[in-house]
């Protein structure tokens, strides 16, 4: 774990992130907001048919934004859904979308007075982000937002695999020199 101004932290574990005991969960979803597979599919399932309906009424999302429901019947009180671009050679704004994800991810959190949040590796499955580019956006993004902000206590990246969670470990000791 490493912490940024005594009391604002941030670590990777490897894990489910259904099973995290966070305020929040943040979902890597679609523009639709109404399901579908990997992380998406696991949170949906979790947290039962309550989150879809709250999403029903959010009428989608766009790449680089995000939206807060409830959390059903996870421990997590809220889950935060963000849409990560879809990778296709770099050069068509997939690192500033990737990283509005977690910035925009994080806003929506401090207004809601979450302090404790849960991140997936946002774009880094179906929509085939390269991990380390991904990892070092993730944890760029974050670190400069713990830095200017304090309502976040605790940023807690769940990776799903041990070479997702090395990566992500690896960007975390780079970008904080720790
Ligand atoms: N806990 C933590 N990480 C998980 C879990 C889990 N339970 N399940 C999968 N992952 P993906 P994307 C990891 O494909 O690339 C959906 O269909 C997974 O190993 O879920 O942003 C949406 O509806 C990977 O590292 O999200 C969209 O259509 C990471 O979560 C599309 O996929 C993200 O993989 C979004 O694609």
């Amino acid at each position: 774990m490493v912490c940024i101004g005594g009391n604002r932290c941030m670590e990777t574990v490897q894990g489910d992130i259904t099973l995290q005991k966070v305020d929040a969960l943040v979902n890597a979803a679609n523009t639709s907001l109404l399901g579908g597979g990997g992380v998406d599919g696991a949170i949906h399932r979790a947290g039962g048919p309550a989150i879809l309906e709250e999403c029903r009424a959010l009428n989608g999302c766009e790449t680089g934004d995000a939206k807060i429901t409830t959390g059903g019947n996870l421990f997590a009180s809220y889950v935060i859904h963000t849409v990560g671009p879809v990778y296709e050679d770099g050069k068509q704004g997939e690192p500033e979308l990737l990283a509005s994800c977690y910035r925009r991810s994080l806003e929506v959190a401090v207004e809601n007075h979450i302090q404790t949040l849960a991140f997936p590796a946002i774009s880094c499955g179906v929509y085939g982000y390269p991990l380390e580019e991904a990892a070092q956006i993730a944890l760029e993004e974050c670190v400069a937002f713990l830095k200017a902000s304090t309502a976040i206590r605790l940023v807690r990246f769940v990776l799903f695999n041990e070479t997702i969670h090395r990566v992500f470990q690896n960007a975390l000791s780079q970008v904080t020199g720790c």
